[in-house]
C-alpha cells in the first residue's frame, strides 16, 4: 500500500462518510431489491414492525400518543438514520478491510431479528438483504479499499483525490437515498391501485339484510358522534407498519386444521356465498375508560358458522385462529360462537367493499369480542385449533385469553375540560356492553345521587347504545360521571383497572367549568 493509500484510510472524516455513503447506498438497493421480487417485504420495514412489536405496551402508547399517526413515517425516518450514522461509525472504528464483513454482519443480524417465521418472507428478505449488503461493500470498496479505476480520477498511488472521493460519496448517497423514496413511494402507490380495484368492485345484495335503523338512534345533542360511525372516522388499531395491499385476483382465504374437509376460497367464490348484514360494535381491549378505540359499522359478509358446517369442524378443535397476510393471528375458543352469534367473515363496511385499512379483501367480525382476539383483517387463513396448539398474536405477549368486551359507558358532550355556558346543557355519550345490551345508562353531578338518562333507540344487542340527559347546570366547576346497566342486570362498577392484561374498568369522569346562563 502506498503512503497515500495508508494516509486516506486513516482520515477519520473520509473514513466516517464512505461508511455511511456505503450504508445508504446498500439500504436503498435492500429497498429496491425488496420491492423488485415479488411478495417482498420493505426490509425497513419489517425491521419497523419488528421494533413495534418488541416495544413494551405502556411505552408504545405514551409514544404513539405524543406524535400520533406520524409514529410510522417518523420511525422509518429514523431507521434510515439510524443506518446511515452506525454505517458511519462503523467507517470510522472497523478496520478498513473489514468493514465488508461487518457489513455482512449487519445484515445477518437484522434478517434474525426480522424473522418472523414466515417463508415466504424469510427468503425474500434474504435477497434483498443480500443484495444491500453486496451494494454496501461495493461503495466502501470502490470509495476506500481499491478506488482505482481507470475511469475515475486518483492520484497516482490510488487514493480518490479530495473531490473525486466526495463526488463519488455524493452520488452513492443519493442513489441510496433516491432507491428508499422510489420504493416507498411505489409501495404506497400499490396501496392506491388497490384501493382503485376495490373501489369498483359490486357486492352482492345482502342475503339476510340487517334491520333497518328504527328512528331515533341519535339522541338530539349537537356535537355528538352518530350512532354508525363512518368509515373514514373508524378507529384503526394494527401491528404492522405498511397496512396491507392485497391483490384481490391472487387473493384466497383457506380454512384448514382440525377439519374434515379444508376449504380454499377465491373472493368470487366468498361473494357468492349468502351472506348476513348486520351493525356490530368493534372495541380494542386497549381502550381507556373514556376512550375512543370504539366504533360501530353495518359489516356484511358469510356466517362463520356456515363456512364451520362446511369443513366440518373435528372434535379435536377447541379454538379458531384466523391468519393475516401480514403474519397477524387473532384466535378465541369455539365456545364462545355456541349462543349463535352472528359472527362472520365480513367483506363489506357500512354499504362498501371493506376499506384497505380496515382489512380489505376480508375480516372476521365477531359481536362481543374484542378485536385483539377476533377481529383478524385482512384474513388468508381460518385455523381449527386449540390455543395451545397456536397461540395467536397478542396472547403470546401475555394478554388475556378471554377477550369478551367489558361494560364501558362514555360522556361524549360536553368535553371533557371545556368551559360551557350555563342553563340546561344536553349531555351525550353512548354505552356498550355487546352481545348483551344496555338497559339503563345514568349520570351524576359532582358525586350526587345518580339520575337516569334517555337512552336513544336500540339498534340491537352487538352495537353500543347512544344515550342524553338534560342537566340543569349551575355556575361554576363540576365532575360529571356516567355508569351503564347491561341486559344482564349487572351496573357498570366504580373500581378501576388497567388494561394490560384485559381491558380497563372504571367510571368515565369528566370535569368542565360552567359560566353564567346564556
Ligand atoms: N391483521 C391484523 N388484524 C387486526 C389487528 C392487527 O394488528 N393486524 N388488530 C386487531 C385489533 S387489536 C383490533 S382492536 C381490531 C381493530 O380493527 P380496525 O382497525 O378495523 O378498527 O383489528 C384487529 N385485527
Ligand atoms: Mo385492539
Amino acid at each position: 500500500m502506498s503512503e497515500v493509500q495508508a494516509e486516506a484510510r486513516r482520515d477519520p472524516a473520509r473514513l466516517t462518510l464512505a461508511g455511511g455513503a456505503s450504508a445508504l447506498a446498500g439500504l436503498g438497493a435492500a429497498e429496491v431489491a425488496g420491492l423488485i421480487l415479488p411478495g417482498a417485504p420493505s426490509p425497513t420495514a419489517a425491521f419497523a414492525d419488528r421494533i413495534i412489536e418488541n416495544t413494551p405496551d405502556g411505552l408504545r402508547e405514551t409514544l404513539i400518543g405524543a406524535v400520533g399517526t406520524a409514529d410510522k413515517p417518523l420511525l422509518v425516518l429514523g431507521i434510515v438514520l439510524g443506518v446511515v450514522i452506525v454505517g458511519a461509525l462503523v467507517g470510522w472504528f472497523a478496520k478498513p478491510e473489514r468493514v465488508p464483513w461487518v457489513f455482512a454482519a449487519g445484515g445477518l443480524v437484522t434478517w434474525l431479528l426480522c424473522f418472523t417465521g414466515n417463508v415466504q418472507d424469510a427468503v425474500t428478505l434474504a435477497i434483498a438483504l443480500a443484495v444491500g449488503v453486496g451494494v454496501g461493500a461495493l461503495a466502501w470498496t470502490r470509495l476506500v479499499l481499491s478506488p482505482t479505476r481507470p475511469t475515475m480520477r486518483s492520484t497516482p498511488a490510488g487514493a480518490l483525490d479530495r473531490r473525486a472521493f466526495l463526488q463519488l460519496a455524493a452520488v452513492l448517497a443519493a442513489a441510496g437515498a433516491v432507491g428508499v423514496g422510489i420504493a416507498a413511494a411505489a409501495r404506497r402507490g400499490s396501496a392506491a391501485a388497490v384501493d382503485t380495484v376495490r373501489a369498483a368492485i359490486g357486492l352482492p345484495k345482502p342475503t339476510d339484510p340487517a334491520k333497518p335503523l328504527p328512528a331515533g338512534v341519535d339522541p338530539a345533542v349537537p356535537g355528538l358522534a352518530p350512532a354508525v360511525t363512518p368509515n373514514a372516522d373508524f378507529y384503526q388499531i394494527d401491528t404492522a407498519l405498511v397496512t396491507p395491499a392485497v391483490d384481490v385476483e391472487s387473493w384466497s382465504l383457506t380454512v384448514d386444521g382440525r377439519v374434515a374437509t379444508p376449504l380454499t376460497l377465491s373472493y368470487a367464490d366468498l361473494l357468492a356465498l349468502p351472506s348476513i348484514e348486520r351493525h356490530v360494535t368493534l372495541t380494542c381491549v386497549s381502550n381507556e375508560v373514556g376512550g375512543d378505540l370504539v366504533g360501530n359499522a353495518r359489516w356484511q359478509g358469510v356466517r362463520l358458522s356456515d363456512v364451520l358446517a362446511t369443513v366440518g369442524v373435528r372434535p379435536d378443535a377447541d379454538a379458531l385462529v384466523g391468519e393475516s397476510v401480514d403474519g397477524f393471528t387473532a384466535g378465541f375458543p369455539l365456545s364462545v360462537l355456541d349462543d349463535g352469534r352472528d359472527a362472520m367473515i365480513a367483506y363489506a363496511m357500512n354499504g362498501e367493499p371493506l376499506p384497505v385499512k380496515h382489512g380489505f379483501p376480508a375480516r372476521l367480525v365477531v359481536p362481543g369480542l374484542y378485536g385483539y382476539v377476533s377481529a383478524t383483517k385482512w384474513l388468508s387463513a381460518i385455523r381449527l385449533t386449540t390455543l395451545q396448539e397456536t397461540v395467536p398474536f397478542w396472547l403470546a405477549r401475555g394478554w388475556s385469553a378471554d377477550g369478551t368486551i367489558e361494560l364501558s359507558s362514555r360522556i361524549d358532550v360536553p368535553r371533557n375540560r371545556t368551559l360551557i355556558t350555563g342553563g340546561t346543557v344536553a349531555v351525550g355519550g353512548r354505552a356498550w356492553h355487546q352481545h348483551r345490551g344496555i338497559e339503563a345508562v345514568q349520570v351524576r353531578v359532582d358525586g350526587g345521587a345518580w339520575e337516569d338518562a334517555v337512552l336513544a333507540s336500540d339498534v340491537g344487542d352487538d352495537s353500543w347504545r347512544l344515550w342524553s340527559w338534560q342537566w340543569p347546570a349551575t355556575p361554576g366547576p363540576h365532575t360529571l360521571e356516567c355508569r351503564a346497566r347491561s341486559s344482564d342486570g349487572t351496573w357498570q362498577t366504580e373500581a378501576e383497572r388497567p388494561i394490560f392484561p384485559g381491558a380497563s374498568a372504571g367510571l368515565h369522569e369528566i370535569t368542565v367549568e360552567v359560566g353564567g346562563p346564556a
